[in-house]
């Protein structure tokens, strides 16, 4: 997020970031950050952000983008520790062409559970 940027132009995640909107934080580090979905596909759905404001994956540098996946790897294992699911998706909407509702880069974390996706 830029110093400078006025309010109204920050993105909902840059106002949850700034503590400026609640969210359910599931990881905090310099970098990034996950928080849950305000509209859940599954319980624990969870979105990882990087700190840094931008809405396209081509943004980032690489180390950012090998954290940011880092992380979202991290949490779809501790989702299968603590909440028991199976597996996960991993998803990214990467531009308004693709559906994308928020223009802050995010991974979407969506674990899946017994029986709820495919026969398991
Ligand atoms: P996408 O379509 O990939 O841009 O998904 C954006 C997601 O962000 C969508 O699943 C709902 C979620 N979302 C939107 N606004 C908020 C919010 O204020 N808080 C939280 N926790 N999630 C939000």
């Amino acid at each position: 997020m830029d110093a400078g940027e006025p309010r109204s132009l920050l993105t909902v995640f840059a106002r949850i970031l700034a503590g400026e909107l609640p969210a359910s934080f599931v990881w905090q580090d310099d970098r990034c950050a996950a928080f849950l979905d305000i509209n859940p596909v599954s319980r624990g759905h969870a979105l990882v952000i990087p700190k840094r404001s931008v809405q396209h994956l081509s943004e980032l540098t690489t180390e950012e983008l090998a954290h940011l996946w880092q992380v979202a790897r991290e949490i779809g294992s501790a989702q299968q520790a603590g909440l028991g699911s199976l597996g996960q998706h991993f998803l990214v909407n990467d531009g308004r062409a693709a559906s994308q509702s928020v223009p802050h880069v995010h991974i979407h974390v969506i674990p899946r559970y017994r029986g709820d996706w495919v026969k398991t």
